[in-house]
């Protein structure tokens, strides 16, 4: 066996490919943690095409978080007041399909509800889909994606009739305009930032636009910082749009023969001029003008964006509105060209191929498609009829349901919602209602462990071996290079153990994840993303490959204008009804919160380069801890000023539907009227800190993804000593 193990990075969705090798190499052990533990050494690939060797700190990092903090056993209780006491697998999958089938025949199956994570790996997913929507039919499974891209899957799919980023990571290199809109690139995507960085350093003709209203490291970088006001992307977009048809930068033949709904689009258009779009977005017109021209005169440009689009109340809308700028100038099906939406999480792409969100079914399917129900239900075997037409609960929904008492079993895994929802005070409410929760993770304590009965100790990344897909549809094989600690099983285990309890014995008789996965690309074919060439040992083989990837020989002709599976739509055809792209025409509808007197301050949400969200492995990190010690809040020196407070001095700040404190950081970087708190800081690592404490659950009406970038908060200096709890990182319990 060769000295290191191929993998991918489990944190962000770039899917650095990783080489692993074990703590004691030849006996001598190579690299220790803080504490002088022998650790897993972790380096970058240098053979994975996403991320030709390169990895940032949280990577670098992984293996310092292994072994710390790890749930052991399943455990479970009767009510939340009570102990947990540690039972045997065999009694907790008992436990599980007795209270199944109870909720099943008594409140039917749309009670039973599973919230899973854009961490699962697409075995997972799979298994997770076949049990609820197939087996037990219900819908309701959502993903902590829905809080994360779900604007981007419906904005691609009401543009260009289907899901799936065209783009490929090469674009970076080969782009004569990147337009970053809403992304922090530089601390969230860092692989993805660093090759767009160094091309554009070494190519002074190359332009980088970035429209973010704080001054973040990406922006810092840019040509052009447009530091808009919270919530006016769409301004913004359809000013420039304006524009570009003033200067006559429009593709007229590929409006004409590609694309349907111009002229609904242009007559939104008209009402976007320059100055009026300047003043709301709270930008100079000289700079709108910058924007357009960088775009209008680019041979290619390739937009990146992530949560400042996507976490929006009208995300769906924004999405379509970035999609209109690419299809009234013909940039897409190129290199270096196209509207790329960059994926949080490892394997939110593995999400969407298997239907991991309450709408979809597997193979970028959709559950009002009776067509595509018909042919999922007729691979499962199943009844006709037996997958529900009505799409689930999402992850929100969800929270409803509780407090109103239609959801009888919510089952949650490789999440952490206590922390991560909007509206927490409210959603902790309905938890703590909850009549049964099953809450499978890696580690413990987590903050939602705290709301459940039932405790699953999930094998993490490293311990199972299965399939992520990263941003740019690449698709790398996860092998497991360690033994799960104690009885830590993989979630799609987990799943296909209580399906056979329940008595779909055929339908789970899987002994490893290469059958899995090689039933669940069968799912594939004649579909956009078609893996059907793709198996767990091809990619032990051949290495990571992107999909498209049909069999071959198959004599399909989808994508045949692609078959390297590099880009989406270089023939210029969509998989829409007739083969064009649609224009999306909206006006802003502006934020579902406003500022106002009250509530004078918009707070936006967001991410640090260390840290991943609610610190579950990174708070374990040693070095990560020193470089993001504790949490803040960014406020601008004008505001400061007025609140009469200086640099790490405390400030309340109170929502309609919540409170936390947070030490200030006085920094030109954010706009005045504007704050920002990171969403790393849960109960269980600071004390009142929660971004979400704060946060409002409105949502796209297309999407159903919350608004978490925005809501309206006042601000109150206090003088109380808080200190921040000094977690202790002890080895785990149980
Ligand atoms: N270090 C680190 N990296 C991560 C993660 C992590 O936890 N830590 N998580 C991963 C995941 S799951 C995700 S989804 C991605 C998220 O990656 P990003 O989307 O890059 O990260 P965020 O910090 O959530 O938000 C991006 C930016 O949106 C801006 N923004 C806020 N409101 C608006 C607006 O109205 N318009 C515009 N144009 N911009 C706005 C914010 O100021 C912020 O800088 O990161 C992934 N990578
Ligand atoms: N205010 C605000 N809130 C936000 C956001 C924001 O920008 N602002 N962003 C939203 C977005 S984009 C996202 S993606 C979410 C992220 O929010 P969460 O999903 O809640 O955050 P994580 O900390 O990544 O939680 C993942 C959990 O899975 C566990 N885990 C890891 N690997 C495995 C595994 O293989 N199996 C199992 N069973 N468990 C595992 C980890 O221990 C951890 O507890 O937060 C959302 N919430
Ligand atoms: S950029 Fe993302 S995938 Fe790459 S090493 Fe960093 S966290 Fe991991
Ligand atoms: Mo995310």
């Amino acid at each position: 066996m060769s000295e290191f193990t191929k993998t991918q990075c489990p944190y962000c969705g770039v899917g650095c490919g990783l080489e692993v090798s074990p703590p004691a190499q030849y006996g001598k052990a190579t690299h220790r943690d803080s504490q002088g533990t022998p650790i897993w050494r972790v380096r970058g690939d240098k053979a994975h095409p996403s991320s030709q060797g390169m990895v940032c700190v949280k990577g670098a990092t992984i293996a310092e978080s292994l072994d710390k903090n790890r749930l052991h056993y399943p455990m479970v209780r009767d009510s939340l007041d009570q102990e947990f006491r540690r039972v045997s697998w065999d009694e907790a999958f008992d436990l599980i399909a007795k209270r199944l089938q109870t909720v099943r025949f008594t409140q039917g199956p749309e009670a039973i509800c599973m919230y899973g994570s854009g961490q699962f790996q697409t075995e997972d997913y799979y298994i997770a889909q076949k049990l609820m929507k197939g087996c037990l039919g219900s819908n309701n499974f959502d993903a902590n994606s829905r809080l994360c891209m779900s604007s981007a899957v419906s904005g691609y799919i009401q543009s260009f009739g289907s899901d799936g980023p065209p783009c490929c990571y090469e674009d970076l290199e080969l782009t004569d305009c990147a337009f970053l809109i809403g992304t922090n690139t530089a601390e969230c995507h860092p692989i993805i930032f660093n090759r767009l960085a160094k091309y554009h350093k070494k190519n002074r003709k190359v332009k980088m636009v970035v429209v973010d209203p704080r001054r973040t490291p990406t922006a810092e970088a840019a040509d052009l910082h447009l530091a808009i006001r919270p919530g006016t992307d769409i301004d913004l977009l359809n000013g420039i749009a304006y524009l570009l048809m003033r200067w006559n930068y429009i593709e007229p033949s590929f409006i004409e023969d590609c694309t349907s709904n111009f002229p609904a689009y242009a007559e939104v258009l008209r009402h976007y001029a320059p100055d009026i779009v300047a003043n709301r977005c709270g930008i100079s017109v000289a700079d709108l003008e910058t924007a357009a021209r960088y775009w209008g005169q680019s041979q290619r440009v390739l937009s990146l964006w992530s949560m400042g689009v996507n976490q929006s109340s009208e995300g769906t809308a924004k999405v379509r509105t970035i999609i209109n700028l690419h299809l009234m100038t013909g940039q897409i099906g190129k290199p270096g060209a196209g509207p790329f939406s960059l994926t949080g999480q490892p394997n939110a792409m593995g999400g969407r191929e298997a239907g991991g969100l309450a709408h979809l079914l597997p193979g970028y399917r959709l559950v009002k498609n009776p067509q595509h129900r018909a042919e999922v239900e007729d691979f499962w075997g199943l009844k006709p009829g037996q997958i529900s037409p009505n799409p689930g609960l999402t992850a929100w929904d969800m929270i409803t349901g509780l407090e109103d008492g239609a959801v009888g079993l919510l089952w949650i895994a490789a999440t952490n919602p206590a922390v991560s929802m909007p509206d927490l005070e409210r959603t902790k409410k309905a938890l703590l209602r909850s009549p049964f929760t099953i809450y499978q993770d890696a580690y413990y304590p987590t903050e939602t462990a705290a709301y459940a009965h039932v405790l699953l100790p999930a094998a993490q990344w490293g311990e199972k071996t299965g399939v992520m897909t990263n941003s740019e549809r690449t698709v790398t094989l996860c092998q497991a290079f360690r033994e799960p600690p104690r009885e830590a099983k993989p979630d799609w285990e987990i799943f296909a153990e209580v399906g056979r309890r329940l008595g779909f014995v055929k339908e789970f008789a899987f002994t490893n994840s290469a059958e899995v996965y090689a039933e669940f690309v069968q799912l594939t074919r004649h579909r956009p993303c078609n893996m059907t060439g793709i198996s767990h040992e091809k990619l032990q083989a051949q290495g990571p490959t992107q999909w498209p990837h049909p069999e071959q020989n198959t004599g399909t002709r989808e994508h045949a204008s692609s078959p390297s599976g590099k880009r989406l739509y270089t023939d210029l055809r969509f998989p829409t009804p007739d083969g064009r792209a649609r224009f999306g025409a909206y006006h802003s509808r502006g934020l579902a919160e406003p500022p106002d007197p009250n509530y004078p301050f918009v707070l936006t949400t967001g991410r640090l380069y260390g840290h991943w969200h609610t610190q579950t492995r990174t708070g374990r990190v040693e070095k990560i801890r020193q470089m993001h010690p504790e949490p803040f809040i960014e406020i601008h020196p004008r505001d400061a000023a007025r609140l009469n407070i200086t640099d790490n001095q405390w400030l309340e700040v109170r929502s309609r539907r919540g409170k936390a404190k947070f030490p200030a950081k006085v920094t030109k970087a954010i706009a005045p009227g504007t704050v920002f708190v990171p969403m790393h800081w849960g109960a269980l690592w600071a004390n009142e800190a929660e971004a979400n404490a704060l946060t409002h659950p409105e949502s796209c009406p297309d999407s159903l993804q919350p608004e978490l970038k925005a809501c309206a908060v006042q601000l109150i200096p206090i003088s109380a000593e808080v200190t921040l709890k000094n977690y202790q990182l002890q080895s785990s319990q149980w």
